[in-house]
């Protein structure tokens, strides 16, 4: 059985370049009003990581594909390098909450849970589609919202609210390779990386924070990016650690 512990985190260490795009301009930011900047970075599949096999299909062929014809949407490398999925916070002391309520929805399509990762703000509405013709179950692994366990049937379209900040996990019991993230972001300084690697973060307050980066597979780290008016650059290439 795969649970959230379960998923092989793979020993890793992130080699960190940053690039302070305006340091000579940088301030300390307290959150308060003052100058803000633009973060923008990009996270790369460093030495030893490498995107797993495709997806064994065991059951409901007919609808989710051949054996190993589903790529596992759990680890993501774009042709350049990139890794998709990658939730990316920066902590602002006093940051404010994610404001953007855009409807949020998950739909099951040839037994994928299409997008993988999504992002919402506590308290926003996410449905769940099933737009299969084959039963699927939508349920949760958290620890700080309410499980969730819903089968759905062809056609069928339920909403959930997840109130508090987490990265939570959904699967499907039918179909053991089916996994989602559901990102309940705790500031608005939260992002995904896109499938070329890269994300992008709007005014944020002027100075040196931590940024910690959360993906399914490879973990937590956490690095230290600076902000100045003229904005800010992470790069950060994230690698298996061979040495043990
Ligand atoms: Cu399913």
């Amino acid at each position: 059985m795969r649970t959230l512990r379960g998923s092989a985190l793979i020993g890793t260490f992130l080699a960190v370049v940053l690039v302070s795009a305006a340091a000579q301009h940088a301030v300390a930011g307290d959150g308060a009003a003052g100058p803000t900047g633009q973060l923008t970075g990009r996270v790369t599949a460093g030495e030893g990581v490498s995107a797993p096999a495709p997806l064994s299909v065991a059951i409901d062929d007919w609808v989710c594909g051949k054996d190993g014809s589903i790529a596992d949407p759990s680890l993501v490398i774009g042709p350049t390098g990139g890794i998709s999925d990658v939730v990316v916070t920066v902590e602002v002391p006093g940051a404010p909450p994610i404001t953007s309520m855009t409807p949020a929805v998950i739909d099951q399509h040839k037994c994928v849970f299409v997008p993988h990762v999504t992002l919402l703000a506590p308290g926003q509405e996410l449905e769940v589609r099933n737009g299969d013709p084959v039963l699927h179950n939508f349920r949760t692994i958290s620890e700080l919202n309410r499980k969730v366990n819903r089968a759905q049937i062809k056609g069928a379209s339920d909403t959930f609210r997840f109130e508090n900040p987490e990265i939570l996990r959904a699967e499907c019991d039918v179909h053991y390779w089916m996994s989602a993230v559901v990102v309940i972001a705790p500031n608005a300084f939260t992002t995904v990386t896109g499938s070329d690697g890269t994300f992008t973060l709007n005014d944020l307050p002027a100075g040196r924070y931590p940024v910690r980066l959360w993906h399914q597979k490879l973990g937590t780290r956490t690095v230290e990016v600076e902000v100045g008016p003229g904005g800010g650059r992470l790069e950060t290439a994230w690698s298996a650690d061979n040495a043990g």
